[in-house]
């Protein structure tokens, strides 16, 4: 497990706040926006009514109680009731809406990455850890749900109390306002002194949490390979590194927080101070009466509310900005593969196969794996591809199926340059059984028809018949109905394989491609579906990879290929006879007894 695969942590530096990408988050609050205006109204309204508090409380103390006219009281007392009264609605419309616009938009946010992903080239997926990516999907997304979801609210609702308060307060008393906001001005610079601490810091929790993610996934899939190994004290300790970063990460940036609160506090308390002094010495000269003033100090204490709430979501803004990056880097990653703007649809293929001087290297920095590949395939041929291993075999296949493109020549398919057609139009035409096969969750029926969701029950019973995977699948309790678990958790390598083979067979291509299809079968099930071949691959082109000789004896030219280069190729016996490197693994593997007597 190298570490280099682990999201490295940031310092902090200080870059200008990203309104791009604040603006384009606030995009997905675009659908909802009518929702959120209403919070945002419900919300500011009862906030105002309950503005009103401190003002009903002077009127109490300095007309009901002073002039002693209880029917003030009971006024006052009755108005106050009402006000909670709707908040406490108000309170229960802003859940409602919130609950219900934030799983919107974590529905949608969801949905266009799960979307974007899927069409993401391979190259991509190379050497990104899985967990990492995944937790994209599901941790970053909800930071981000919490922002546009409380925190748009809160700012804007917050804001509207926040500026009640202020006007009120200089309608009040300009002079005790002023005193007041004194304190304001250095506690928004020491804020925005704090940024950059604050946004590295939630950007390193988000790194530290996908890099969680990233190491619990592989330690699950690969539990079986740790524990043979014995590794679980160190796969613990490996983990306990990464949640400690984690625990350390965040508590970096949580730290910024503690600072702002005393802070906040202490400059709150500076503030109400200068006021009560004031406010005291203007009582004294008959300026004011009391009541006015415990308002006006009650107004300033609910002045701290809406500043601390705001200073609360900003960390929130910046936490959720941390993620919105990591969804927009993945989001704004074009697809290398690509059907181009005028892509022909093509409606049916004979299956000719032309590879026209061909190089291709998986990364700008590597050493080419296939060089000046030439090969031409006509359609119904069978092709078969040996060579040791990592010479390039599963590559070829890889361009031919464009999964990258390459970087020299040509890859066309009955004529067509792949990069020049839709290419789902030339893939639901061709197959592909993969070195290492892949089952899906669901039943054996289903992975079955993975790619042909419209075939019949029969279709599906004479692929398994073909590929000899039938018997087995009969003897089973529930058949076809068998619930495979993730990635085929309960069966056979083997069968796992011929269930992929079968897969392919449904689709029933112009271009069948095996890649070490029944690498894992043994011997006798592999003679038997080599029998079986004979019809299964009549009238279709074939391209076979596989170790085994006896399973490409028949094919019609047979391409040997040494690092990243066909060094032969010929029918079997023209191979044989020339005595080259095919004769000599041939005989090789004829020794080993690798063949069934009498081939
Ligand atoms: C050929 C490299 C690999 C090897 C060479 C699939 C893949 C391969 N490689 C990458 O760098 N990235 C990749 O995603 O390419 O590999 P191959 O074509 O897979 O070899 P093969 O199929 O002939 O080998 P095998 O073992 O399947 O018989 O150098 O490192
Ligand atoms: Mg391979």
């Amino acid at each position: 497990m190298p570490d280099a695969q682990y999201e490295k942590l940031d310092e902090v530096e200080k870059l200008p706040f990203n309104y791009g990408h604040f603006r384009r988050l606030l995009g997905y609050a675009r659908p909802y926006r009518r929702k959120l205006l209403l919070v945002t109204a419900v919300i500011t309204i009862s906030t105002i009514l309950r503005l009103t508090e401190p003002y009903l409380l002077r009127t109490m103390v300095d007309i009901g109680i002073t002039g002693r006219q209880p029917r003030v009281i009971t006024q006052m007392a009755l108005l106050w009731l009402l006000f909670q009264a709707i908040g406490g609605l108000a309170g229960y419309v802003r859940i409602r809406i919130l609950n219900d616009t934030g799983t919107g938009i974590i529905y949608d946010l969801r949905r266009e990455l799960f979307d974007h992903m899927q069409w993401l080239s391979l190259r991509f997926y190379d050497g990104r850890p899985v967990g990492s990516m995944m937790s994209r999907v599901t941790n970053d997304v909800e930071a981000i749900n919490n922002l546009i979801n409380s925190g748009l609210v809160t700012i804007v609702s917050q804001s509207v109390s926040l500026i009640g308060i202020v006007v009120v307060m200089f309608v009040l008393n300009p002079r005790l306002a002023f005193m007041a906001f004194l304190v304001v001005p250095p506690m928004v610079f020491a804020i925005a002194r704090l940024r950059p601490r604050m946004e590295t810091g939630w950007r390193n929790v988000r790194k530290a949490n996908s890099n969680i993610t990233a190491n619990l996934n592989e330690s699950i899939t690969g539990i079986r390979v740790s524990q043979s190994f014995c590794r679980e004290g160190e796969n613990i300790r490996r983990f306990d590194e990464l949640n400690d970063s984690y625990y350390r990460t965040f508590m970096q940036a949580i730290r910024i927080e503690w600072l702002v609160w005393p802070m906040a506090d202490v400059f709150g308390v500076v503030g109400t101070g200068l006021v009560v002094m004031t406010g005291a010495r203007m009582v004294m000269q008959d300026v004011l009466t009391v009541g006015y003033v415990l308002a006006f100090i009650d107004y300033l204490w609910r002045f701290w509310e809406p500043i601390n709430a705001i200073s609360r979501v900003y960390s929130r803004v910046l936490s959720a900005m941390a993620s919105a990056e990591r969804i927009f880097e993945y989001l704004d990653t074009k697809p290398e593969v690509l059907d181009s703007p005028n892509a022909v649809e093509v409606d049916d293929i004979t299956g000719g196969v032309q590879f026209e001087d061909v190089c291709f290297r998986y990364d700008e920095d590597e050493p080419y794996v296939l060089r000046d590949i030439d090969l031409t395939v006509e359609p119904g041929q069978t092709i078969a591809i040996v060579g040791p291993t990592g010479a390039g075999k599963t590559s070829i296949i890889n361009l031919l199926m464009r999964f990258y493109d390459p970087q020299e020549g040509r890859v066309l398919v009955d004529g067509h340059d792949l990069r020049d057609v839709a290419l789902a139009s030339i893939r639901r035409r061709m197959a592909l059984v993969l070195q290492e096969s892949f089952l899906f969750s669901g039943t054996i029926a289903e992975n079955i028809r993975y790619g042909s969701p419209d075939a019949t029950m029969e279709d599906v019973i004479a692929v398994a018949k073909a590929v000899k995977v039938h018997d087995f699948v009969a003897k089973l309790q529930d058949g076809y109905e068998h619930q495979v678990e993730e990635r085929g958790g309960r069966l056979s390598v083997g069968q796992r394989q011929l269930i992929s083979f079968a897969r392919a067979l449904l689709r029933d291509p112009r271009i069948l491609i095996l890649d070490e299809a029944t690498s894992s079968v043994d011997t006798q099930t592999e003679a038997t579906i080599q029998e079986a071949m004979h019809t299964l691959l009549r009238d279709r082109t074939a391209i076979i990879i596989a170790h085994r000789l006896s399973t490409i004896r028949r094919a019609d030219c047979i391409l040997v290929i040494e690092d990243g280069r066909i060094v032969e190729r010929g029918a079997h016996a023209e191979l044989m006879a020339s005595g080259g490197p095919y004769s000599q693994l041939y005989r090789r593997q004829f020794a080993a007894g690798a063949l069934p007597a009498g081939e």
